[in-house]
């Protein structure tokens, strides 16, 4: 059973990330790692640390040995730079601090109040650092192990912007290779030229009036084999899973699986795939409206999510909160911002989408062994081909 656990704040000394139950023999570096990492810091709109501070570079420190995983836990350590600037804010050990970095103005959409309330906390620090999205980078780390261990039986997983302040992309029906080239080679990580223009657009005007901006991405998974996931009980439907992983990425706000919430207002006719079949490679449809899951169950189609994230709640043009001390009406804090984090977070629902479908396929083709993995998932295949 693949588990993970993340540590780390914001602004402490690194970010960690323990990755237990993949399989012996899975070929991995710090490269594989640090391509996802890097494609995490990009997209317009991003703000001045993820683009020049932290340029993130993970250390393997357990589990990698020649180059291959040994099945011991896998541990990755990525060193926040930004750190050497907060060391007495963020000593472990009780000494002395510059008073101007204790915060009393919660930001509206934030979990500084609700955490602060909820912790009895001393400062609303001691919740902001765990909060932030900087956790997102040792997900980003988890995932591309998995997203290595899924190519392993070709699976493939890719994501795009679809809408950024209320500026929707043309959707067109793209193959995955030309999902992950036009997507990778757009700033906003979107794949209609004219939208990406007015969204960097928007993003600009932003930017400029000290605003910020939330939009949808959609993460794409091909090569998914019917019969992942189950629905035998409610906590073994893939959906279920794929939706917490995705709504659990920081200002996550709604999810949805294939055509999503057009389900409320499309008829059965119009919503349903219609099931083909043709000899030699088996079932299919001609739409995808359910997202490539039916029942809980992976139905062999590409699976399709859709994530929609706020706009980030630090403002540079602060709304209004409550002082925690004096209780007067006061601005929250300002504090240096991304503008837009959508197509990051299209990365990083990538990862979290990559660990929930590696979860499930070693729970079905369960095995110690990249090898014995492999064995049952060609058995399996071979099964499917006789239906
Ligand atoms: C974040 C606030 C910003 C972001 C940070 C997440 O950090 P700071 O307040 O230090 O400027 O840059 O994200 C990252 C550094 C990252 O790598 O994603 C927040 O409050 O969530």
């Amino acid at each position: 059973m693949i588990r993970y656990l993340t540590g780390g704040e914001s602004h402490g000394k690194c970010l960690t990330a323990i990755i237990d139950g993949v399989p012996y023999g899975l070929p991995i570096s710090e490269n594989d790692i640090n391509f996802e990492l890097q494609r995490r810091r990009k997209g317009f709109g991003r703000g001045e640390r993820a683009i020049s501070i932290e340029t993130d570079s993970a250390e393997i420190t357990s589990g990698v040995r020649q180059g291959k995983t040994i099945a011991s836990p896998i541990t990755i350590v990525i060193k926040n730079r930004d750190w050497q600037n907060w060391q007495e804010v963020m000593s472990i050990e009780k000494i002395n601090f510059d008073k101007k970095y204790i915060m009393s103005s919660p930001r509206p959409g934030h979990a500084d109040l609700a955490g602060y309330l909820k912790y009895n906390s001393d400062e609303i620090r001691d919740i902001l650092e765990r909060a932030s999205a900087r956790e997102t980078a040792a997900r980003v780390a988890v995932g591309s192990v998995c997203k290595k261990l899924l190519l392993e039986f070709g699976i493939k997983i890719a994501s795009f912007v679809k809408e950024i302040g209320g500026i929707k992309a043309g959707m067109r029906d793209f193959g995955i290779e030309k999902i992950i080239k036009t997507a990778e080679n757009s700033p906003v990580r979107c794949l209609d030229s004219s939208a990406e223009k007015k969204m960097m657009e928007i993003i600009k005007n932003a930017q400029a009036e000290g605003d910020t901006l939330g939009g949808t991405f959609t993460v794409v998974a091909d090569g998914v084999p019917a019969g992942l996931g189950s629905y035998v009980q409610w906590n073994s439907k893939l959906d279920g899973h794929l939706a917490a992983a995705l709504m659990s990425i920081q200002s996550a706000k709604a999810v949805s699986i294939g055509a999503g919430f057009e389900a409320s207002t499309l008829p059965g006719s119009k919503f349903h795939d219609e099931i083909f079949y043709k000899k030699g490679s088996g079932y299919y449809r001609k739409t995808n409206n359910a997202g490539g899951i039916e029942g809980g169950i992976s139905n062999g189609e590409q699976i399709i999510c859709h994530c929609v994230v706020k706009p980030i709640p630090s403002l540079r043009k602060p709304l209004m909160t409550v002082d925690i001390k004096t209780k007067k009406p006061v601005k929250a804090e300002a504090v240096r911002s991304d503008v837009c984090v959508v197509p990051a977070a299209g990365v990083i629902g990538e990862a979290v989408v990559a660990i929930e479908l590696a979860k499930v396929l070693t729970e079905k083709f369960s095995g110690d062994s990249l090898s014995e993995v492999k064995y049952n998932f060609n058995g399996y295949l071979n099964i499917l081909k006789s239906r």
